[in-house]
């Protein structure tokens, strides 16, 4: 727990949390996002408020640059529609069952081909790099996608701290197996712990967010607290919750999804509208909130996210999906 002088007291713990989300998201976008945009009057996206859960602020700077201007998907939505299989495969099951994750103590070990292996208190991690809040994209493979106001850093810098050997090329991400807490992991559908992997250089890239927040407080457990990783060009299955460790590594890691169906879950996972997967088309998503009747949207290559395009030079993004 973060023990605070009264000195240390961030403004929003003691304003009215409506009140300085309004205000900080005007100053946040004054600097950077108004002036660049050109634009007389464009409001800040609307943007539904936390409710609650009683979780801990986590302050943060708005990130201009990495803010998509689209619609936020409310708090409601984004802490009742998920998938984190530890707790079942229902989209309400986390919600439901993910209160008994036990997210203190906790600690990430960062280990494999460094310099300096370190196991890193969660307490630590969050003061590692300033928060900066991120509103990012988020597409599912089945098809659905949602717009969330993020909270974290780039990993690049956690990665840093560790000095990487020539050695590393990849990186796995481990999630955390609760047996007492999570009913799930009695099901054979993955291999547990819940494993993903990225290329060295994808998890470099500033967009690669180590996450510890949304929407201006701590994680709820369904999204993957107390830590989890969010890479917001490629399908949401990527974003591993709940990390207890990432081993850099010289061969390509078999994640968990690979094991269980190579043939329709590939390394890469980059959002690719033109390339289908077995049992659903890619071209188009359905975003969450937008109602049963609205059109779908079409999806856009790498989630929209097109700074990364330069990661795959040269690579046949059909034949590495
Ligand atoms: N440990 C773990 N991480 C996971 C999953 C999971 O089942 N277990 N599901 C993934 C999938 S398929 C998606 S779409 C996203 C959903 O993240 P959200 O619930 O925060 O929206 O988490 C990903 N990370
Ligand atoms: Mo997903």
């Amino acid at each position: 727990m973060l023990i605070r002088k009264p000195s240390d007291i961030p403004p929003s713990e003691i304003t009215p949390e409506p009140v300085w989300r309004a205000r900080r998201a005007w100053l946040g976008r004054a600097g950077a996002g108004l002036a660049a945009l050109g634009a007389a009057g464009l409001a800040p996206p609307a943007r539904a408020e936390g409710e609650g859960d009683g979780l801990p602020a986590l302050p943060s700077a708005a990130n201009a640059q990495y803010t998509v201007m689209d619609k936020q998907t409310s708090y409601g939505d984004i802490t009742s529609y998920n998938n984190y299989y530890e707790f079942g495969l229902d989209k309400g099951d986390p919600a439901k069952y993910a209160k008994a994750l036990r997210v203190r103590p906790w600690t990430l070990r960062v280990e494999g081909e460094v310099g300096k292996p370190r196991t890193f208190d969660i307490d630590e991690l969050l003061k590692l790099a300033p928060q900066e809040e991120r509103v990012y994209r988020l597409r599912c493979v089945e098809g659905w996608s949602m717009v969330i106001p993020w909270i974290g850093y780039s990993l690049s810098a956690l990665l840093k701290q560790v000095e990487p050997t020539g050695n590393a090329k990849f990186v796995q991400f481990v999630s955390v197996a609760q047996r007492d807490t999570m009913p799930g992991l009695r099901s054979g559908v993955l291999n547990w712990p819940y494993t993903e992997g990225l290329r060295l250089d994808e998890a470099m890239h500033p967009l690669a967010l180590l996450t510890f927040g949304l929407y201006g407080k701590v994680l709820p457990n369904q999204n993957g607290a107390p830590v989890r990783v969010i890479v917001p060009w490629k399908y949401g299955f990527k974003s591993a919750k709940s990390l207890v460790a990432i081993r850099l590594v010289e061969k390509m890691p078999v994640s968990s999804w690979m094991d269980a169906a190579s043939n329709e879950y590939g390394f890469y996972a980059n959002v690719n509208p033109n390339v289908p997967h077995p049992r659903w088309s890619q071209a188009t998503e359905r975003r969450i909130g937008d109602g049963l009747f609205s059109p779908k949207r079409k999806t856009l290559m790498f989630n929209g996210y097109d700074q990364v395009a330069s990661l795959y030079q040269g690579m046949d993004l059909r034949a590495n999906y």
